[in-house]
C-alpha cells in the first residue's frame, strides 16, 4: 500500500506532512514520509488547558455514554484496519501481520473499555457502627498524559486513551518523535468518531508532537494528575521523579529483560516456535521481547541447534512483503547499540550482522543474533532494543529461577515444561518476579484482557485489562449515617 493511498483511506490531508520541521523517515528504506509540525511550549500549555476544559464537561457525561464514543471509534478502526496497519508498518517497520495485529489490539481494548463503561464498580463495605453504610465510588480524575514509544506507535496510546476516556478523562498524547504520522492518523480517526457521536466536548483528545521537552512539560504540569509513560528505563527515570515531585500518579511501563526457561519435559518444537516469535518478532523491538533463554542441560543439545536452524531460515526483508518475518531496526542508533552489545557480549555469537545493505543502503536490517554464554557468566543486566538472545545452560530449577530473577527489570517471563510442579513453582512467589509469568507460551504477545506491566525497573505500572482502569480514576470512600445517633469509630467517646 502506497503512502498516498493510506492517507486517502484514512482521510489525513497530505498537506499535514508537508510543512513541518520534523522529518519522518521510514525505517524500511530511509525514504522521507513527510515533514511534520512540532508543538511549541506555548501550544503544549494551550492544549493542556483545552484538555482541562474538556475534562470538566466530559466527567459529567454518564460512563455508558462515554463508552459509546469508544464503541464508534472501534468501528472506525475496524473499517480502516488495513490502512492504519500499513501505516504502522511504513513508519515503524514492523511486518504487515504485526502492524495489523497492533490495530487489532486497539480494537480489542476499545471493546474491553466499552464493556467497562458499564462496570466501573465500587465496593460497599460493612460499617462497624450501627445505622451506617460505607461505599467506594470511582470518579474521573483529570486529563491523562500519555507518552508512548515508537515500537507500538498506536496500540499503547489506545490502551491508555480507551480506558481514560470511559473513565471520564481527557487525554494529552505525546507519541515518539519517530512515529508522529501514525499518531496524526489516530487523531484524525478519533476526530471522525467525535464528529459521528456529536455531543463530545472539543479538545477531549490532544496530540502533541515533539521531542523529549514536550514529554518533560507534560510530566511537570500539575493539571495532569496521571502520566502514563512507555519507553526505556532511562526515560522513566526522568519522568517518574518529576511526576512524583508534584504528587501526580505515574503509570510506568519501562524496560524488560525477559527470559524463557526451558525444562527437560518441555515440548521442544513448541518451545522453538515460541522463542523464535519472542526473540526475533518485531525485530527484537518489543518491551516483551525474549532476551534471555535458560535451557536445562539435558535438552540444550537438542534445543539450541534446532533454534539456530530456525534462525538461519527466518526471512528478513521489506516488512510490507507478506513472506517477511523480520523487518528493519528503527534506525542507525539501534543498529549501533546492537553491535556494541554484541561486541561486549562475552559469549559465542551467531548472526547479528547487517544484511540487505546494498538493497537498502539507508536502512538497518540485521540477522537476529544468538549468544551462547559461558557457564560462569552472570546474566546480562541491560536491555538492548534489538534481536539479541542470550542463551544460558542451567542444572536445577533453583538455579534457573535465581538466574531468571537476577536482573534489574521485571516485565515478562515464561517457562516451557510439562511438569506441573515446575510450572506452578515458576508462577508462585518462589518463582518468577515479573509482572507477566507464562507457561508454555512465550514472553511477548499478551492479550489486552490481563493487566500489562512489570516490577522493579520496569516501573510497576499496569495498563490494559483486569482492574488497570483504577489507575485512571480517583477513589472516594463515603460513610453515610442513616441513624439518629452519632457513634464514633473505634468506640471513642467525645460527649459534652
Ligand atoms: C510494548 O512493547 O511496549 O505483549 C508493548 C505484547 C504486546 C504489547 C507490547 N501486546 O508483546
Amino acid at each position: 500500500m502506497q503512502l498516498s493511498t493510506i492517507l486517502a483511506e484514512i482521510g489525513l490531508d497530505e498537506a499535514t506532512l508537508r510543512y513541518g520541521t520534523l522529518a519522518v523517515r521510514s525505517p524500511i528504506d530511509g525514504a522521507l514520509i513527510g515533514n511534520v509540525r512540532t508543538h511549541s511550549a506555548a501550544e503544549v500549555d494551550g492544549a493542556i488547558h483545552s484538555a482541562q476544559q474538556a475534562f470538566d464537561a466530559w466527567k459529567l457525561v454518564p460512563a455508558p455514554r462515554r463508552g459509546e464514543l469508544v464503541r464508534v471509534f472501534a468501528d472506525i478502526l475496524r473499517e480502516h484496519k488495513e490502512a492504519l496497519g500499513a501505516l504502522v508498518t511504513l513508519e515503524c517497520g514492523k511486518i504487515r501481520q504485526e502492524g495489523l495485529g497492533e490495530v487489532q489490539e486497539m480494537i480489542d481494548i476499545c471493546d474491553f473499555a466499552v464493556g467497562l463503561s458499564r462496570q466501573l464498580y465500587g465496593l460497599t463495605i460493612v460499617s462497624e457502627r450501627p445505622g451506617h453504610r460505607m461505599a467506594e465510588t470511582w470518579h474521573p480524575i483529570g486529563p491523562v498524559g500519555i507518552i508512548s514509544a515508537f515500537n507500538f506507535p498506536v496500540a499503547v496510546w489506545c490502551w491508555n486513551m480507551a480506558l481514560a476516556v470511559v473513565c471520564g478523562n481527557s487525554v494529552v498524547w505525546k507519541p515518539s518523535e519517530k512515529t508522529p504520522v501514525t499518531a496524526l492518523a489516530c487523531q484524525k480517526l478519533f476526530a471522525d468518531a467525535v464528529a459521528q457521536v456529536g455531543t463530545v466536548p472539543p479538545g477531549l483528545s490532544q496530540l502533541l508532537i515533539g521531542h523529549a521537552d514536550v514529554g518533560a512539560q507534560i510530566a511537570a504540569d500539575r493539571r495532569i494528575p496521571v502520566v502514563s509513560a512507555t519507553g526505556s528505563t532511562a526515560m522513566g527515570r526522568r519522568v517518574g521523579p518529576v511526576v512524583a515531585e508534584r504528587f501526580g500518579r505515574a503509570i510506568l511501563e519501562l524496560g524488560g529483560n525477559n527470559a524463557i526457561v526451558v525444562c527437560p519435559s518441555a515440548d521442544l518444537d513448541m518451545a522453538v516456535r515460541a522463542i523464535l516469535f519472542g526473540a526475533v518478532g518485531t525485530a527484537g523491538q518489543r518491551c516483551t521481547t525474549t532476551r534471555r533463554l535458560l535451557v536445562h542441560e539435558d535438552v540444550y543439545a537438542s534445543l539450541v541447534p534446532a533454534l539456530k536452524k530456525a534462525y538461519g531460515s527466518v526471512r528478513i526483508g521489506n516488512p510490507m512483503d507478506p513472506g517477511t518475518l523480520v523487518g528493519p531496526l528503527i534506525d542507525k542508533a539501534a543498529f549501533d547499540n546492537m553491535q556494541a552489545a554484541l561486541g561486549s557480549a562475552g559469549g559465542q555469537v551467531t548472526g547479528g550482522s547487517r544484511v540487505l545493505a546494498s538493497e537498502f543502503p539507508h536502512a538497518w536490517y540485521v540477522q537476529p543474533a544468538l549468544v551462547e554464554m559461558p557457564e560462569a557468566a552472570r546474566t546480562v543486566q541491560h536491555e538492548t532494543f534489538a534481536p539479541i538472545l542470550y542463551v544460558y545452560r542451567y542444572r536445577s530449577l533453583d538455579d534457573a529461577i535465581r538466574l531468571h530473577n537476577d536482573v534489574p527489570q521485571g516485565l515478562s517471563s515464561a517457562i516451557f515444561t510439562n511438569d506441573l510442579r515446575e510450572a506452578e513453582r515458576f508462577l508462585s512467589v518462589a518463582g518468577s518476579d515479573c509482572g507477566i509469568a507464562n507457561v508454555n507460551i512465550g514472553t511477548s504477545g499478551a492479550e489486552i484482557g490481563g493487566a500489562f506491566g512489570g516490577e522493579k525497573e520496569t516501573g510497576g505500572g499496569r495498563e490494559s485489562g483486569s482492574d488497570a482502569w483504577k489507575g485512571y480514576m480517583r477513589r472516594s470512600t463515603s460513610t453515610v449515617n442513616y441513624s439518629t445517633e452519632l457513634p464514633l469509630a473505634q468506640g471513642i467517646s467525645f460527649d459534652l
